[in-house]
């Protein structure tokens, strides 16, 4: 069991799963997606949350790396332009798992080359919502593998 917390962060308009273009996004609504975590986490401890703002995320990284073992990020349309969050994932000392709902390399171009997958451990997309709980039983599996 990893004793400190996973980190699972997420960017701007996430906040509107399950309205938000359900056709590329599905149905599932951010709680549920969180819900699924927690259960995909067992015993490990979760810290969930959403932001619409960049320095909100930043500050949440800066928390991680104090007191977090992995960080799993949905970057949202900062991934593709934000050197901030960048900066702040460059100091955080465990694994990171890059995840998007969708698939952002068939999708518009605008959306194909994003920055944080330079220091993301692993990059998820395409899974849909549920690929959210993929990404817990990953990150801790990669946890436990750098603590044996
Ligand atoms: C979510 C967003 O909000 C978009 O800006 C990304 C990502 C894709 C997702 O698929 O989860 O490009």
């Amino acid at each position: 069991m990893t004793i400190k917390p996973i980190f699972i962060l997420n960017g701007p308009n996430l906040n509107r799963l399950g309205k938000r273009e359900p056709e590329i996004y599905g149905t599932t609504t951010l709680a549920e997606v969180e819900a699924m975590c927690r259960e995909a986490a067992g015993h490990t401890s979760v810290r969930f949350h959403q932001s619409n703002a960049e320095h909100q995320l930043v500050d949440w990284i800066h928390e991680a790396i104090d007191e977090g073992a992995g960080i799993i990020i949905n970057p949202a349309g900062l991934s593709f332009r934000s050197i901030p969050l960048l900066d702040a994932l460059k100091m955080f000392p465990g694994p990171i798992i890059e995840f998007h709902i969708s698939n952002i390399h068939r999708r518009e171009e605008i959306y194909h080359r994003s920055l944080v997958s330079s220091v993301a451990t692993a990059v998820l997309a395409g899974l849909g919502p549920r690929g959210y709980a993929l990404a817990v039983e990953a990150l801790i599996e990669m946890i436990r593998g750098r603590e044996t």
